[in-house]
């Protein structure tokens, strides 16, 4: 209840702030976008992972009105950067209920300025889960606005292929525990590579989550994973120092 009152009070005295992960294309070797990352520094408690207070204010019913503020500002971030660099943000399963969201998108993106292909929405499954007719209008009234879809932590869920049959996503992220274990567990390595694979016959771009390692990096180019994202390539970083690493890299 303490922790309730905390995030009430943080999302009102601005402590929220958001960091971005660069996502590298692997065939261009460019910073192709940056993933928005909600970070909560507690005037007391220090860092609160995002893991523990993103589900709360679902609890709670914040997730809304925090999400509208995730969403413009990340669109007015992202417009300051150079030409071409998308941002992609997590949506909750919540943002999908109200029937606000695609006004909500339109207005963050009209605000902004930012080309709507510029933008790129996260979904998981939880949000597929809902598997009611107005989420799957309300995507695709998002494509139609010419924003991308993205369906993250792919292969973690129970029913991830049939989710790809109900929608074209433009883009699949791997979830990292796959990368976690390749080259060391035959399974995880076979199931990425046929993931790629299956991007590839969708047409939809696959994209790797939590690259450590430079043999990690090696494996997804040989099987062909178009895009990657993880510590080994940069942590998510603030939005100005972002800035200095497009200006530098890109
Ligand atoms: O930053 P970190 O890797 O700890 O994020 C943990 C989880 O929090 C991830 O699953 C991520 O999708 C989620 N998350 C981070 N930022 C946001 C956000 O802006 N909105 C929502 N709904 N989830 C977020
Ligand atoms: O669920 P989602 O993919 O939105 O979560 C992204 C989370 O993954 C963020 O919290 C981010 O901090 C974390 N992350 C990004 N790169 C790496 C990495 O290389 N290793 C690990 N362990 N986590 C990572
Ligand atoms: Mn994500
Ligand atoms: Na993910």
């Amino acid at each position: 209840q303490v922790m309730e009152q905390d995030l009430r009070q943080a999302f009102v005295e601005g402590q929220l702030d958001l960091h971005y992960q660069p996502i590298i294309s692997l065939l261009e070797g460019r910073i192709t976008g940056c993933e928005a990352l909600l970070r909560w520094r507690h005037p007391v408690h220090g860092h609160i992972p995002p893991a523990e207070f993103v589900p709360l204010a679902e609890d709670i019913g914040l997730i809304e009105p925090i999400g509208e503020w995730v969403l413009h500002r990340a669109c007015r971030e992202a417009a300051t950067w150079p030409e071409g660099i998308r941002v992609a943000i997590n949506l909750s399963p919540a943002q999908f209920n109200s029937g606000k969201l695609v006004d909500c998108v339109s207005s963050a993106l009209s605000c902004s300025a930012l080309d709507p292909g510029r933008l790129e929405l996260e979904i998981t499954e939880s949000v597929l889960l809902l598997k009611n007719e107005a989420t799957m209008t309300a995507l695709h009234r998002l494509r139609d606005l010419g924003v991308q879809i993205a369906m993250d932590d792919f292969g973690t869920g129970y029913s991830s292929l049939s989710y790809l049959r109900s929608f074209p996503f433009d883009k699949i992220k791997i979830d990292r525990s796959f990368v976690h274990e390749l080259g060391e567990n035959k399974q995880s390595t076979a199931i990425i590579r046929a993931i790629t694979g299956l991007g590839k016959s969708l047409e939809s771009t696959t994209v790797a989550e939590g690259i450590e390692t430079i043999e990690q990096l090696e494996h997804l180019r040989a099987d062909g994973c178009d895009e990657v994202q993880g510590f080994l390539l940069s942590r998510p970083v603030p939005a100005a120092e972002l800035k200095q690493l497009l200006a530098t890299w890109h």
